[in-house]
Protein backbone atom coordinates (compact mmCIF):
# COMPACT_ATOMS: atom_id res chain seq x y z
CA UNK A 1 0.00 0.00 0.00
CA UNK A 2 1.64 3.33 -0.59
CA UNK A 3 2.13 6.18 1.45
CA UNK A 4 0.66 9.51 2.01
CA UNK A 5 -3.05 10.94 2.07
CA UNK A 6 -5.59 8.36 2.07
CA UNK A 7 -8.86 9.41 1.25
CA UNK A 8 -12.75 7.98 1.90
CA UNK A 9 -16.16 8.28 0.26
CA UNK A 10 -18.40 10.30 2.43
CA UNK A 11 -21.61 10.78 0.09
CA UNK A 12 -23.64 12.84 3.29
CA UNK A 13 -20.83 15.28 3.61
CA UNK A 14 -20.02 15.69 -0.79
CA UNK A 15 -22.07 18.49 -1.51
CA UNK A 16 -24.61 16.97 -3.06
CA UNK A 17 -22.65 15.10 -5.08
CA UNK A 18 -22.29 11.65 -5.46
CA UNK A 19 -19.78 9.34 -4.73
CA UNK A 20 -18.77 8.58 -8.36
CA UNK A 21 -18.50 12.26 -9.01
CA UNK A 22 -15.98 12.75 -5.58
CA UNK A 23 -14.03 9.68 -6.36
CA UNK A 24 -13.31 11.31 -10.04
CA UNK A 25 -12.75 14.12 -8.63
CA UNK A 26 -9.78 12.89 -6.33
CA UNK A 27 -8.48 10.45 -8.49
CA UNK A 28 -7.86 13.23 -10.85
CA UNK A 29 -6.30 15.25 -8.60
CA UNK A 30 -3.52 12.82 -7.40
CA UNK A 31 -5.15 10.22 -4.50
CA UNK A 32 -3.22 6.59 -4.80
CA UNK A 33 -5.08 5.56 -1.93
CA UNK A 34 -9.20 5.31 -1.52
CA UNK A 35 -11.69 3.81 0.73
CA UNK A 36 -15.16 3.18 -0.17
CA UNK A 37 -17.33 3.87 2.48
CA UNK A 38 -20.85 4.53 2.39
CA UNK A 39 -23.40 3.41 5.57
CA UNK A 40 -26.53 4.11 4.32
CA UNK A 41 -27.30 2.74 0.85
CA UNK A 42 -28.24 -0.89 -0.21
CA UNK A 43 -25.79 -3.49 -0.87
CA UNK A 44 -26.65 -3.41 -4.62
CA UNK A 45 -26.31 0.52 -4.50
CA UNK A 46 -22.76 -0.15 -2.89
CA UNK A 47 -22.13 -3.12 -5.21
CA UNK A 48 -22.78 -0.55 -8.28
CA UNK A 49 -20.56 2.33 -7.24
CA UNK A 50 -17.75 -0.08 -5.63
CA UNK A 51 -17.41 -2.06 -9.47
CA UNK A 52 -17.32 1.79 -11.21
CA UNK A 53 -14.71 2.63 -8.85
CA UNK A 54 -12.94 -0.13 -9.22
CA UNK A 55 -12.19 0.44 -12.91
CA UNK A 56 -11.48 3.77 -11.92
CA UNK A 57 -8.76 3.15 -9.23
CA UNK A 58 -7.10 0.45 -12.01
CA UNK A 59 -6.95 3.38 -14.47
CA UNK A 60 -5.38 6.13 -12.30
CA UNK A 61 -2.90 3.48 -10.36
CA UNK A 62 -5.06 3.82 -6.80
CA UNK A 63 -5.17 1.56 -4.28
CA UNK A 64 -8.36 0.84 -3.79
CA UNK A 65 -10.29 -0.58 -0.13
CA UNK A 66 -13.61 -1.33 0.65
CA UNK A 67 -14.92 -0.65 4.17
CA UNK A 68 -17.22 -3.19 6.10
CA UNK A 69 -18.20 -5.27 3.05
CA UNK A 70 -15.79 -8.51 2.42
CA UNK A 71 -18.44 -9.86 -0.32
CA UNK A 72 -18.18 -6.32 -2.09
CA UNK A 73 -14.42 -6.63 -1.58
CA UNK A 74 -13.85 -9.79 -3.23
CA UNK A 75 -16.95 -9.37 -5.85
CA UNK A 76 -14.80 -6.27 -7.47
CA UNK A 77 -11.84 -7.41 -6.50
CA UNK A 78 -10.44 -4.58 -4.53
CA UNK A 79 -7.08 -4.44 -2.93
CA UNK A 80 -8.14 -4.28 0.22
CA UNK A 81 -11.03 -4.07 3.06
CA UNK A 82 -11.34 -2.25 5.97
CA UNK A 83 -13.25 -3.58 9.38
CA UNK A 84 -13.36 -1.85 12.76
CA UNK A 85 -13.91 -3.49 16.30
CA UNK A 86 -17.60 -4.38 15.90
CA UNK A 87 -16.92 -6.38 12.46
CA UNK A 88 -16.38 -10.00 12.07
CA UNK A 89 -13.12 -10.86 13.63
CA UNK A 90 -10.10 -10.18 11.64
CA UNK A 91 -9.00 -14.16 11.69
CA UNK A 92 -12.41 -14.68 10.32
CA UNK A 93 -12.05 -12.12 7.90
CA UNK A 94 -8.68 -13.24 6.76
CA UNK A 95 -10.25 -16.54 6.10
CA UNK A 96 -12.48 -15.54 4.30
CA UNK A 97 -10.43 -13.23 2.11
CA UNK A 98 -7.16 -15.60 1.34
CA UNK A 99 -3.69 -13.67 1.84
CA UNK A 100 -3.96 -11.81 -1.71
CA UNK A 101 -6.09 -8.38 0.06
CA UNK A 102 -4.86 -5.98 2.44
CA UNK A 103 -7.06 -6.09 5.55
CA UNK A 104 -7.24 -3.09 7.81
CA UNK A 105 -8.37 -2.70 11.19
CA UNK A 106 -9.80 0.62 13.26
CA UNK A 107 -8.07 0.52 16.23
CA UNK A 108 -8.64 2.70 19.79
CA UNK A 109 -5.71 1.80 22.20
CA UNK A 110 -3.09 0.31 22.34
CA UNK A 111 -4.28 -3.20 23.31
CA UNK A 112 -6.13 -2.90 19.76
CA UNK A 113 -3.25 -1.90 18.03
CA UNK A 114 -0.91 -5.03 19.36
CA UNK A 115 -4.31 -7.44 19.05
CA UNK A 116 -4.09 -6.13 15.26
CA UNK A 117 -0.91 -7.54 14.56
CA UNK A 118 -0.79 -10.23 16.29
CA UNK A 119 -4.11 -11.15 14.32
CA UNK A 120 -2.36 -10.42 10.80
CA UNK A 121 -4.16 -7.14 10.22
CA UNK A 122 -1.54 -5.12 7.22
CA UNK A 123 -2.59 -1.84 8.89
CA UNK A 124 -4.25 -0.38 11.22
CA UNK A 125 -6.55 3.02 11.68
CA UNK A 126 -5.33 4.87 14.32
CA UNK A 127 -7.78 7.15 15.79
CA UNK A 128 -10.25 9.66 16.12
CA UNK A 129 -7.16 11.73 16.76
CA UNK A 130 -9.17 14.61 16.84
CA UNK A 131 -13.14 15.12 17.72
CA UNK A 132 -14.93 14.12 14.71
CA UNK A 133 -18.39 14.67 13.43
CA UNK A 134 -18.18 12.92 10.44
CA UNK A 135 -18.66 8.80 11.72
CA UNK A 136 -21.81 8.41 14.08
CA UNK A 137 -20.95 6.69 17.47
CA UNK A 138 -17.22 7.79 16.73
CA UNK A 139 -15.14 6.97 20.11
CA UNK A 140 -13.69 10.03 21.91
CA UNK A 141 -10.75 11.76 20.55
CA UNK A 142 -7.08 9.22 21.28
CA UNK A 143 -5.20 12.15 21.20
CA UNK A 144 -1.62 12.42 19.53
CA UNK A 145 -0.76 10.50 22.35
CA UNK A 146 -1.98 6.96 21.44
CA UNK A 147 -0.19 7.66 17.72
CA UNK A 148 3.25 8.43 19.21
CA UNK A 149 2.50 4.81 21.10
CA UNK A 150 1.57 3.17 17.62
CA UNK A 151 4.89 4.96 15.76
CA UNK A 152 7.60 3.57 18.54
CA UNK A 153 5.41 0.02 19.11
CA UNK A 154 3.46 -1.10 15.54
CA UNK A 155 5.47 -2.29 12.78
CA UNK A 156 2.66 -2.03 10.30
CA UNK A 157 1.58 0.99 8.84
CA UNK A 158 -0.72 3.31 11.34
CA UNK A 159 -3.57 5.53 9.44
CA UNK A 160 -3.64 8.50 11.51
CA UNK A 161 -7.61 9.33 10.91
CA UNK A 162 -10.39 11.59 12.64
CA UNK A 163 -11.05 15.43 12.77
CA UNK A 164 -7.99 15.94 10.58
CA UNK A 165 -8.00 18.77 8.17
CA UNK A 166 -5.29 20.99 6.22
CA UNK A 167 -5.07 23.16 9.55
CA UNK A 168 -3.76 20.43 11.85
CA UNK A 169 -1.86 17.99 9.48
CA UNK A 170 1.48 19.30 9.71
CA UNK A 171 0.88 18.52 13.02
CA UNK A 172 -0.25 15.31 12.75
CA UNK A 173 2.43 14.29 9.74
CA UNK A 174 5.19 15.29 12.34
CA UNK A 175 4.37 12.32 14.59
CA UNK A 176 5.08 10.33 11.02
CA UNK A 177 2.07 8.10 10.23
CA UNK A 178 2.59 6.03 7.02
CA UNK A 179 -0.62 7.47 5.99
CA UNK A 180 -2.94 10.26 6.81
CA UNK A 181 -6.85 10.29 6.36
CA UNK A 182 -8.75 13.44 6.07
CA UNK A 183 -12.45 12.61 5.23
CA UNK A 184 -14.74 15.74 5.12
CA UNK A 185 -11.53 17.76 4.30
CA UNK A 186 -11.93 16.61 1.16
CA UNK A 187 -15.14 15.72 0.04
CA UNK A 188 -16.59 18.79 1.54
CA UNK A 189 -14.28 21.03 0.01
CA UNK A 190 -15.18 23.41 -2.71
CA UNK A 191 -12.53 22.73 -4.55
CA UNK A 192 -10.95 19.02 -4.06
CA UNK A 193 -8.44 19.26 -6.51
CA UNK A 194 -6.86 22.57 -4.65
CA UNK A 195 -7.29 21.14 -1.32
CA UNK A 196 -5.47 17.52 -2.11
CA UNK A 197 -2.53 19.63 -3.74
CA UNK A 198 -1.86 21.92 -0.41
CA UNK A 199 -2.28 18.55 1.45
CA UNK A 200 0.15 16.48 -0.38
CA UNK A 201 2.54 19.80 -0.39
CA UNK A 202 2.44 19.91 3.42
CA UNK A 203 3.04 15.96 3.71
CA UNK A 204 5.71 16.18 0.95
CA UNK A 205 7.90 19.04 2.46
CA UNK A 206 8.41 17.26 6.04
CA UNK A 207 9.15 13.88 4.46
N1 LIG B 1 -13.02 6.48 11.44
C1 LIG B 1 -12.52 7.09 12.51
S1 LIG B 1 -12.81 8.74 12.50
C2 LIG B 1 -13.60 8.64 10.99
C3 LIG B 1 -13.64 7.33 10.57
C4 LIG B 1 -14.24 6.82 9.34
C5 LIG B 1 -14.19 9.80 10.27
C6 LIG B 1 -13.20 10.90 10.08
O1 LIG B 1 -13.77 11.90 9.29
P1 LIG B 1 -13.21 13.39 9.29
O2 LIG B 1 -14.23 14.13 8.46
O3 LIG B 1 -11.87 13.38 8.62
O4 LIG B 1 -13.16 13.85 10.71
MG1 LIG C 1 -16.97 -1.21 9.88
Amino acid sequence: MPKGLYAITAENFSNGKDNIVVVKEMLDSGIKILQYRDKYKSKFEKFKQCEIIRKLTLDHDCFFIVNDDIDIALAVQSDGVHIGQDDIPLKKVRELTGENITIGLSTHSPEQALLAVEQGADYIGVGPIYKTFTKENATDPVGLNYLDFCVRNIAIPKIAIGGIKLSNLLEVYRHSPENICMVTEITSSSSIGLTIKKAQEIMHDYC
